[in-house]
């Protein structure tokens, strides 16, 4: 298991926009947070299903078709879209907090800067379903600065059939194409000028193994033509000290004073409501 990054990776990580850092979860971690998460999905996971944002997927295949993106759980079926609000589960939060990714982050936003969660996430793409998820960076019109740093972490293997995620190398110095992210999809002719085909680089991934990805990355995901489920998880990093013009935006401590302890997220996981009604 890889546990550290070199200065070399982290050059090509700096040229490139991504990076993969091979396999980080061993297949009894990897289990763990399979069956978490497919537990969660079922209604079966100790954990506040109010607390969480879940999605289900669209029938169609088509982005605008897909669920309402709201909180609590929405039926017992392995068809999730999205399910976001994980650092609130204690084993995605241990996991979260691994010294790798302090690591990374400290490369990012630099030695003893907070560091806090944009967002913690499970993105899916159940057997022959899924979203084609177009072209875009990850960037937010509400924030004082951007949050710069995605972990992706693939809990299945991940293969052009199953819709694994797709990037444009080096794209993300091209400057901030999109004006904000959630009608922030390039437009067709953006699209067209800056993700040819042939610039595409598809990151098959086997399960257990990480890529970190520049959040200005042009990247992409399309459906699943296969049989097997496309099940990852995504954890943008941010600075802890940014502050968002929506006034009803906490983001959780991960890294620093203060942050999140899997104990802490456990006992109020159990306090609160568990299994939906
Ligand atoms: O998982 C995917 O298909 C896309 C993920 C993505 O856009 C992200 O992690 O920012």
């Amino acid at each position: 298991m890889n546990d550290q990054i070199t200065d070399t990776q982290w050059k090509q990580y700096e040229d490139e926009g991504w990076l993969n850092l091979g396999p980080i979860l061993n297949s009894k971690d990897l289990a763990a947070l399979q069956q978490r998460i497919d537990d969660i999905m079922l209604g079966k996971a100790p954990v506040n299903y109010d607390g969480l944002l879940m999605q289900l997927d669209s029938e169609s295949g088509k982005y605008e078709d897909a669920g309402e993106q709201s909180r609590g759980h929405k039926g017992a079926t392995l068809n999730y879209r999205k399910i976001q609000d994980l650092e609130h589960d204690p084993l995605f939060l241990e996991y979260m907090q691994r010294p790798i990714f302090r690591d990374v982050c400290e490369r990012v936003y630099g030695k003893g800067v907070p560091i806090g969660c944009f967002r913690a996430m499970f993105m899916n793409k159940p057997a022959r379903k899924g979203t084609w998820l177009p072209w875009h960076q990850d960037r937010w019109n509400f924030l004082d600065r951007d949050p710069l740093l995605t972990v992706w972490t693939a809990l299945d293997p991940c293969t052009a059939a199953n819709g694994c995620v797709q990037v444009i190398p080096k794209s993300h110095k091209l400057g901030l194409l999109n004006p904000g992210h959630l009608s922030g999809f390039l437009t067709p002719e953006l699209a067209k000028e800056h993700c040819p085909s042939e610039k595409a680089v598809l990151l098959e991934l086997k399960a257990g193994e990480v890529v970190l990805l520049h959040n200005w990355l042009l990247h992409a995901s399309d459906v699943n033509r296969s049989e097997i489920s496309r099940r990852g998880f995504s954890v943008c990093y941010m600075d802890g000290r940014t502050h968002s013009r929506k006034e009803d935006e906490r983001y959780s401590p991960i890294f620093g004073a203060g942050a999140l302890t899997p104990d802490g997220v456990a006992a109020r996981a159990s306090a609160a409501k568990k299994i939906p009604a």
